[in-house]
């Protein structure tokens, strides 16, 4: 627990990322670290104002690459005001989101071209990979039925809540291939499992990957 690790968390719509930073957040605590949470697009003051713009649906009418530009923009700032300082002063990064949401949304669903997204990707992070990646794997209909659940009245839904479930499922699909192609990097966990059980889970891969290799 001394050194800091940067850890993203990955998944479609209600898989849990939330509720599961708060859980590994508290025993990382609980175990003397220091740490900040954060998310995507957002953590940043600036990258929340893109937030802001991107869910309330008023890039998309820009087209994918638009949406990743203002994505990518948003986490620059992010990496540059909050992620890389926090890291060089020790604290471990819990991030709920990060690039592979980019390359889920917007390079598969999207239609970007690859190369020009992993471009993108390269200028923008600048080197700055996660550590470890937890991917909440988990059946779409029960994620936007945990979404819809906790929306309150009169609330609508986001700009891709209001995605159809084919394109939920693609989504799904496309986490499923990055960690097929990252095994090193991402660690897939079943997001069907109750919070604690699947705190459990993360909080083995964390040991596993990230805290035995320190000791
Ligand atoms: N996006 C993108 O396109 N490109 C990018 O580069 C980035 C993002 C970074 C951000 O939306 C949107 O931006 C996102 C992708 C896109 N698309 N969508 N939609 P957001 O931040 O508003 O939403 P989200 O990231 O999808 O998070 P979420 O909907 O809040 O879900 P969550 O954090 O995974 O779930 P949660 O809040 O922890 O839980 C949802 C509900 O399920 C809640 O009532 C919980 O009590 C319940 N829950 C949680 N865990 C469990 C378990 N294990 N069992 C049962 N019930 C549970």
């Amino acid at each position: 627990m001394n050194r800091g690790h940067f850890i993203t968390l990955e998944g479609g719509e209600g898989a849990g990322k939330s509720t599961l930073a708060r859980a590994l957040s508290q025993r990382l605590r609980e175990g003397g670290a220091s740490l900040v949470t954060t998310r995507e697009p957002g953590g940043s003051p600036k990258a929340e104002e893109i937030r802001e713009a991107i869910l309330a649906g008023r890039i998309k009418s820009f087209g994918p690459f638009a949406e990743a530009l203002m994505f990518s923009a948003a986490r620059i700032d992010h990496i540059d005001r909050l992620i890389k300082p926090a890291l060089a002063e020790g604290n471990w990064v819990i991030c709920d989101r990060f690039i592979d949401s980019t390359r889920v949304y917007q390079g598969v669903l999207g239609q970007i071209d690859p190369g020009l997204l992993a471009e993108l990707e390269q200028a923008t992070i600048d080197g700055l990979m996660p550590e470890l990646t937890l991917i909440l794997d988990l059946d779409p209909r029960i994620g936007l039925a945990r979404a819809a659940a906790r929306r309150r009245p009169g609330e609508s839904v986001d700009r891709f809540e209001g995605e159809t479930l084919a394109f939920h499922r693609k989504l799904r699909e496309a986490y499923l291939g990055i960690a097929k192609r990252e095994p090193g990097r991402c660690v897939v966990l079943d997001a069907g499992l109750p919070p604690e059980a699947l705190a459990d889970a993360a909080w083995s891969a964390v040991n596993e990957r990230l805290t035995r290799r320190d000791s």
